[in-house]
Parts: C-alpha cells; sequence; structure tokens
C-alpha cells in the first residue's frame, strides 16, 4: 500500500470516541446520536443526519430515501465470540424496523451462513422474513460458496444474477451493483472479481452519465486494508478505474467486522461491522479470528450500517450503529502482540516420521508446519484448531476437502513423489506445501 493510500485510511473508531474528531480529517461532520455516529461523506456539499431522530433538515424531499447495510451474520457460528449470531441478527432486524423512516431496502454483504448449510440458509431467511423492508439485496461471502460453488446461494439469494451472482440495479436515481469477489480464489491471492465480471461491470456502467451516482457493494473490501490477512481484492484497481469518471461512488464491504472508510477523490469507501462477531483491528492479533469480547459489550461491536441518501448533496451520509449501548466501544489487541505477517511457507522443510503418517494443525489461518516432507504412501492429517472454518485444496487439483469446522480433520495419502503446494480456498493467503520423496 502506498503512503498515500495508507494517509486517507481512517480505521479508528477509538480515535472518534475519545474526541469526537477524526485525527486525518476526512469526516465532514460527525455528530453523537444516540445509538450511533453521523459520518458525511465526501466531496459535494456534507450531509449529516441524526441517526434514531427524524430531524433532518433534508428529510421529506422527494427522492430522498434510507438503506441499509448488514453484514456477516455468519448463521451456524456458536463459538465464545458469540453463541447466539442468530439473536444478534434479530436484535439488528429489530433496530432496523424501529427506524423512524423505514429504509427502501437493506443490502447483505455477505457471509449470510458459516457453512452454506441449507439449515442456516433457512435460518438467515426466517430472520430477514421480519424486516419491514422486504426487499433485501445480497453479494456472497467466502462462507455462502463453501459447498455447491454456490449454487445453493444462487438459487436463494441471487436468482436472475450473472455468473457467480453479480448484477446491478437502479433506484431513485442511483446505480447499484453487487460484485462477487469470493469465487474461485487463488493460492496466496487475495480477494478476486476475476475477467469476465470485470468485462461485464464495464459495459454495465458504460450508458450511464457521470453524474449518476454509484454505489458498489462486495463481500470482501474492494481497497487494501491489510494484504497479510487477505483484507483486499486483487483486481479492484480495475474495478475502481470504470467508476473514475463518476461524480459520487459510494463503496460498501463487509467481511473484515468492522469500520473503517476512506476517501480517494470522489469515491468513497466503507466496511461495516459484522451482525455476529467483531474481529480484531488488523495487526493486532495473531489472526483474523473471531474476537472475544465481554458478553455484556458484545452488542456495542455489531451493527447495522444505515445510508441515507440526500438528493441534493449527491453524498451519502453512512451511519454505523452499534446493536447496543451508546456508543461503539473501543478494543484495542484480542490477545497477544505476536506479528501479524504469516509467511506461511516459511521455516525449513520437516522430515515426517517414518510411520506413514503425518500431522498438520491448523491454528491462527496458518498450516503448521506449513511445509512438510514425507514418503510416497504417507497420510497426511490436516486438523482444524480454529473456531473458523477452512479447507485444504490442492493448487494442481489434486485434493480437495470439505469445509472444515472446529476440529475436524481431512486426510490424504500421497502416493506419487512430487511437491504438492495447497491452501484454503476461503482464505487463499494461507498456504503449504506438501514436499512427497520416493
Ligand atoms: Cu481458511
Amino acid at each position: 500500500m502506498s503512503d498515500k493510500k495508507q494517509d486517507v485510511i481512517d480505521q479508528k473508531l477509538q480515535d472518534l470516541n475519545n474526541d469526537g474528531v477524526d485525527r486525518r480529517g476526512f469526516l465532514k461532520c460527525m455528530a453523537w446520536a444516540g445509538t450511533g455516529v453521523v459520518w458525511t461523506l465526501t466531496g459535494g456539499l456534507p450531509v449529516s443526519r441524526a441517526f434514531g431522530k427524524g430531524a433532518d433538515r433534508n428529510a421529506g424531499k422527494a427522492g430522498d430515501f434510507t438503506f441499509v447495510q448488514i453484514s456477516d451474520s455468519h448463521i451456524g457460528f456458536n463459538k465464545p465470540a458469540n453463541p447466539d449470531v442468530t439473536a444478534t441478527l434479530q436484535t439488528a432486524i429489530n433496530k432496523i424496523n424501529a427506524m423512524p423512516k423505514q429504509p427502501d431496502f437493506i443490502i447483505h454483504t455477505g457471509d449470510l451462513s458459516q457453512l452454506s448449510k441449507p439449515s442456516e440458509f433457512d435460518t438467515l431467511d426466517q430472520v430477514l422474513k421480519g424486516a419491514s423492508a422486504k426487499q433485501i439485496y445480497f453479494v456472497p461471502g467466502e462462507h455462502d460458496m463453501l459447498v455447491d460453488n454456490g449454487e445453493q446461494y444462487l438459487q436463494r439469494f441471487a436468482k436472475g444474477s450473472k455468473g457467480t451472482g453479480w448484477y446491478s440495479f437502479d433506484h431513485k436515481g442511483l446505480h447499484f451493483v453487487g460484485l462477487v469477489n469470493v469465487a474461485n480464489l487463488k493460492a496466496g491471492g487475495l480477494g478476486s472479481l476475476g475477467h469476465e465480471q470485470l468485462e461485464w461491470l464495464e459495459d454495465d456502467l458504460k450508458s450511464r452519465s457521470a453524474s449518476t451516482p454509484i454505489v458498489l457493494f462486495a463481500h470482501i473490501p474492494l481497497w487494501t486494508i491489510y494484504p497479510d490477512w487477505g483484507w483486499g481484492t486483487d483486481d479492484s484497481e480495475q474495478a475502481l478505474s470504470y467508476v473514475k469518471r463518476f461524480g459520487s461512488v459510494t463503496v460498501l464491504n463487509g467481511h473484515i467486522h468492522q469500520v473503517m472508510q476512506k476517501i480517494e477523490g470522489r469515491v468513497s469507501f466503507h466496511t461495516a461491522m459484522s451482525t455476529a462477531f467483531p474481529q480484531p483491528a488488523p495487526g493486532t492479533a495473531p489472526s483474523a479470528g473471531p474476537m472475544k469480547v465481554p458478553a455484556d459489550q458484545l452488542q456495542r461491536v455489531l451493527g447495522i450500517t444505515d445510508v441515507n441518501y440526500v438528493v441534493s448533496g449527491r453524498s451519502l451520509a453512512i451511519v454505523d450503529s452499534p446493536l447496543g449501548g451508546s456508543s461503539p466501544a473501543a478494543f484495542g489487541s484480542a490477545g497477544g502482540g505476536a506479528s501479524a505477517a504469516m509467511q506461511a511457507t516459511s521455516g525449513p522443510p520437516v522430515t515426517a516420521p517414518a510411520d506413514a503418517k503425518s500431522e498438520i494443525k491448523i491454528d491462527n489461518f496458518v498450516f503448521n508446519p506449513a511445509a512438510v516432507t514425507v514418503k510416497s504412501g504417507t497420510q497426511v492429517t490436516w486438523t482444524n484448531r480454529d473456531d473458523i472454518p477452512h479447507t485444504v485444496d490442492s493448487s494442481q487439483g489434486k485434493f480437495k476437502s470439505p469445509p472444515l469446522d472446529t476440529d475436524q480433520q481431512f486426510q490424504f495419502r500421497f502416493t506419487e513423489a512430487g511437491e504438492y503446494p495447497y491452501f484454503c480456498r476461503m482464505h487463499p493467503k494461507m498456504t503449504g506445501r506438501v514436499v512427497v520423496q520416493t
């Protein structure tokens, strides 16, 4: 990441908490408003609105509307970081239903489920049916495409979409584009849109006038936040080049379970909290896994994003609202000061014992050991010790595990000499290597 980009990243809710002033000066207006903080973004006229008080002086103009972003519900997750993710999703929906001005629609930016199970999708469906906003737009997270190449997700949540689930729609003069950057991820890489989707995007935007406000939404951030944890998209620059000519572009993402935002020219980027569990700030923990916070504070780090569009300003005011409490809590490191840079393939190869078995643990988003050398005929066992699922996928297509939940194992017997690189298809930055000798 360039220094310039680094400069414009505003990531610190903590900073905002301390004195209400964003140190990097990109927030034009900020106000505490009972349940949330009001942020007004980007060039043009600043727009502010007090969340939870219908006191917006622009309210009521024709064309004004509100929509809400929720993200990362992870229905099916049941570990200590949040044993009841269905309840916290329900709280988010209740909160949306209680908004004084009902949103025109809801956008869910992915990771609906934890393991792509039909029962998880069912539960999500049930809870969302209770939303008074009947229109909900989805994009998939990597957790929603764990089996059947995401077929089930597509059938249920993205009917009529293109490719792996991308689409666009217009609403009251704005153009919205849902993008998929979690399909067909490559070993060692970040999120990826892929050639076909990029071509479609270019074509989709071509006929729009430059004055049309554009909203792009996708699961993994379309800006590089922290590549060591896979928090970025390899080909997002290309996608963003297609929106350069537009006067107002808003990019909404999930995946990282915390609020971050930056503004670059006329493009404002924003990530949302999760309705399920928080994740640590980049580099403050050994890995990006679920962060356990005291139970009475959990709802303060979960939330919804309420986006208010006002015609005159051509800006989108984004409000992040924690599910409980009056202000977002400041949480720092979730554990130890371990280095965040994880090079899965570093370190000398380890020779497996001669009993033709080899064990690899998955811990803190790392295959350990990352490289093993075994004799032909050895059975290798991978065990997932994280409370987030992972997979073991051969980079050469020679083996492919199902999603491994906590403590689940995958075994493969290597019968031919050679080198076998592999990775986790959910977290492609996680890589490993098995070397088989005769
Ligand atoms: Cu993984």
